[in-house]
């Protein structure tokens, strides 16, 4: 991933542009109005750019990982789809997700107790706290918890059990290439509770073909049940990204709470009963990813 700004004059206007490359022969482009943050932290550089069509976008390694206009299809899809599918997920670990988007919507399930948020990164926490508050008010909630480590290294200690894990990476390159390692995830099943549920972002399949083929072979040697499921997320490359749900005991499908959707009525924007069970509907060509 490289992400590139630039200048163009149009007469007598200057216009600035932010574009992520996703291969070197493809990519995303968005006019800028201006750049609110830019900094180096002890693992990446992080951006923050203030944008005309997406409102502030939160951009790490060139790569944007959250907008504030489509932040809740990512965030919606990561929580939702396990949390009506687990019947009572009262420890949640997040891994990753320093912007704080998906301990949002975990915690709008009253059965989660606790949701620990293990972050490697500070600064990604403190710069989103300051710039997307909408986004990062989870880490306020006493039932949230956030701790600064590699996750790696946390979960080989870890004597807790999960409900749930889920890992909201960035890109497999540089410091989260680790967490799509089959090692990784054998950590992450000693980890899980005997009907735990684990459910990572795994790329998309129009650009990652690669890296999904390798992640799901190793996911299935770990996990009795792997199932890929879908969202739209216009920011992200190709815009059509996936995600991998995998299990120790319960089918998305088959095990949707349907009774626990209805009573919670969560005011979602993206995610619904007919969302959960489309999402898991594949196209051939990322059936064949998978399969
Ligand atoms: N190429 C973008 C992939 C980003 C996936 N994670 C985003 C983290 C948002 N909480």
């Amino acid at each position: 991933m490289a992400g590139i700004i630039r200048e163009e004059s149009m007469g007598d206007l200057w216009n600035l542009w932010f574009s992520e490359l996703h291969k070197g022969t493809v990519g995303l482009t968005i006019k800028i109005k201006g750049v609110l943050f830019s900094g180096k932290s002890d693992f990446q550089r992080i951006d923050v750019l203030d944008t005309e069509e997406f409102g502030k976008v939160l951009v790490l390694y060139g790569s944007i990982m959250i907008t504030e206009r489509d932040e809740f299809i990512y965030h919606e899809m990561l929580s939702h789809v396990p949390l009506f599918v687990h019947p009572d997920p009262k420890e949640v670990l997040i891994i990753g997700g320093g912007d704080g988007g998906t301990l949002r919507e975990v915690l709008r399930h009253p059965e989660v107790k606790k949701a620990l948020v293990v972050e490697i990164d500070r600064m990604v926490v403190d710069v989103c706290k300051r710039f997307f508050p909408e986004v990062s008010r989870g880490f306020d909630n006493p039932r949230g918890e956030v701790l600064f480590e590699d996750a790696a290294k946390f979960l080989v200690n870890n004597k807790n059990k999960y409900d749930l894990i889920l890992c909201d990476s960035s890109d497999p390159v540089g410091p989260a290439e680790v967490l799509f390692q089959k090692d990784f995830h054998e950590m992450i099943s000693k980890s899980l509770s005997p009907d735990g549920i684990f459910v990572a972002q795994s790329e998309s399949p129009i650009f990652h073909g690669e890296t999904i083929e390798k992640v799901y072979k190793n996911l299935k040697d770990v996990f009795p049940i792997v199932k890929m499921y879908l969202a739209h997320i216009p920011t992200y490359p190709s815009g059509t990204w996936s995600f991998a749900f995998c299990s120790k005991k319960y089918d998305p499908m088959t095990n949707f709470l349907q009774g626990k959707y209805d009573s919670l009525k969560l005011p979602t924007r993206y995610y619904n009963n007919k969302v959960h069970a489309a999402s898991f509907m594949l196209p051939n060509f990322v059936q064949s990813l998978v399969e």
